[in-house]
């Protein structure tokens, strides 16, 4: 899964087209790699398996018995309750991340199984006219299918990095630490869907906003009833009521059948199994916007309510699952994708940050979702670190680790002095938000990959 070989003859057929590459002075990969299995072996050594499938595999087909990409459902919590699995970036292909691979949060242990007859949705509150659908019902409505992302707002955080390491410890496993990655463990809090469902302002616009409602706290059928304060001004722009996912019902673990999906907003924001939209006149302070998901400040109190994910990229081949076997032709590739709009530009460094060049974007770009980039990069075998950043429509750019405390909060918010910001993370055992930092991978002259961030941390677990 994580090879990335190319086919040499297709290789050199399409290599024309990359532009700024010398391809002559290419050491190819070699032919070696693709010399097979000696044919004298029998069958069955080959992996050579019968032919027929069988009625259940053309039913709801499932994927070859060769692929063996998961998500890790060990790491990643830390201790803290809940399900926990990790989409693993390191195999990602294209932008769109198969259901079955699509992270979960859930805070609680238990994960509802609903029947959909069962199923309702109930508006209420500040409205002229509650209103209660099933699930037939909604789907009457016109819906509308939209790519976007979803990342969970401690995604990349240096207290992920942690849960990381107190899970390793736990376990004592030198084969866990060996198949751990910065990559899934730290990052994996994201995938992109093609969502489908009905924007949420048909459903308002039915039950008829009264005046005084400013907010509106949707509410969850799973056993701890998780719920969010959201903004009627967000909930009337893109917000959908989605029952749609990459062309199939929601997976039970995204939330069946029913969910919110709140465009480029973190995660906690997506409430999952939706019973109940409630227009209020202020937002209600809900345990997951309280006590958890707020950034500590400096000064001991929280920054409360950021919503929208920052600019944010990350080379996800080669990353720190992989291994490169030689030096030569390397295509760098990855995701970047940002809460506000759309990506305009990633930009690739394979010099630690010296020099910056552009990367290629995939096309069609969608606003608020993954955008896929790539890079020629031939590796002389030396030490290299590489690195991306990218700019969205606005201008606004990825920032470092360092950046990051300096961009929290507004003029009303204490920022942490740049002398005290690596004590603050090393020590402060906080999950904090806005984590959008430009991520080094270290490639040594075995070719294995590194981290070149979060362990740079002195951290004491
Ligand atoms: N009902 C319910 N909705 C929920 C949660 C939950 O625990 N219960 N977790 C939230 C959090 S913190 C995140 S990051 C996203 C994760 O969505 P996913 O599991 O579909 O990836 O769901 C959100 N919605
Ligand atoms: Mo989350």
């Amino acid at each position: 899964m994580n090879s990335k070989k190319p086919d040499r003859r297709g290789f050199l057929k399409g290599s024309a087209a990359l532009a700024g590459l010398a391809v002559g002075s290419i050491p190819f990969v070699n032919g070696k790699a693709f010399a097979g299995v000696a044919s004298d072996e029998p069958s069955s050594k080959r992996g050579v398996t019968p032919d027929e499938p069988n009625i259940e595999d053309l039913a709801y087909g499932g994927r070859s018995r060769f692929e063996t990409s998961d998500r890790s459902a060990l790491m990643g919590s830390g201790g803290a309750t809940g399900l926990r699995n990790l989409t693993p970036l390191q195999d990602s292909i294209g932008i769109i991340t198969p259901p079955s691979l699509h992270f979960v949060v859930s805070r609680d242990l238990h994960m509802p199984n609903i029947d959909p007859r069962d199923h309702t949705l109930m508006i209420h509150g500040l409205v002229d006219r509650p209103l209660v659908f099933t699930m037939e019902e909604l789907k009457r409505f016109p819906s509308v299918s939209r790519i976007h992302f979803l990342e969970c707002t401690g995604n990349s955080s240096v207290y992920q990095y942690k849960s990381m390491l107190k899970d390793l410890k736990k376990a004592n496993s030198p084969e866990l630490t060996k198949s751990t990655y910065v990559i899934q463990q730290v990052h994996g809090r994201a995938s992109t869907s093609e969502w489908t469902g009905i924007p949420l302002s048909l459903l308002l616009k039915e039950a008829g906003v009264q005046k005084g409602a400013s907010w509106m706290i949707a509410e969850g059928n799973d056993v701890g009833k998780h719920s969010k304060s959201i903004p009627v001004e967000k909930a009337l722009d893109d917000v959908l009521v989605a029952f749609g996912q990459n062309g199939e019902a929601l997976r039970r673990e995204q939330g069946y059948p029913l969910r919110l999906l709140v465009p480029g907003w973190q995660g906690v924001n997506n409430v999952k199994f939706l019973r109940s939209i409630k227009l209020v006149d202020k937002p209600y302070y809900v345990r997951p916007e309280i006590s958890q998901y707020t950034n500590l400040r400096p000064d001991g109190k929280s920054s409360w309510y950021g919503y929208q994910i920052g600019s944010k990229s990350l080379i996800t081949y080669p990353s720190d699952a992989h291994h490169l076997p030689e030096p030569g032709y390397y295509q760098i590739s990855g995701l970047a994708w940002c809460g506000r709009g759309a990506i305009r530009r990633v930009e690739v460094s394979t010099d630690n940050g010296r020099t910056w060049k552009d990367a290629n974007l995939q096309q069609p770009i969608f606003r608020k979702a993954f955008t896929r980039f790539s890079f020629d990069w031939n590796w002389d075998g030396s030490e290299a670190v590489i690195m991306s950043r990218c700019t969205n429509e606005f201008g606004d750019i990825q920032p470092t680790m360092m950046e990051i405390a300096q961009l929290w909060g507004d003029s009303a918010e204490p920022r942490i002095p740049a002398a005290e910001i690596v004590k603050f993370w090393e020590t402060a055992d906080v999950l904090e938000f806005f984590n959008n930092p430009i991520q080094p991978w270290r490639i040594e002259r075995d070719g294995s990959v590194k981290d070149a961030l979060y362990s740079t941390f002195n951290i004491k677990i």
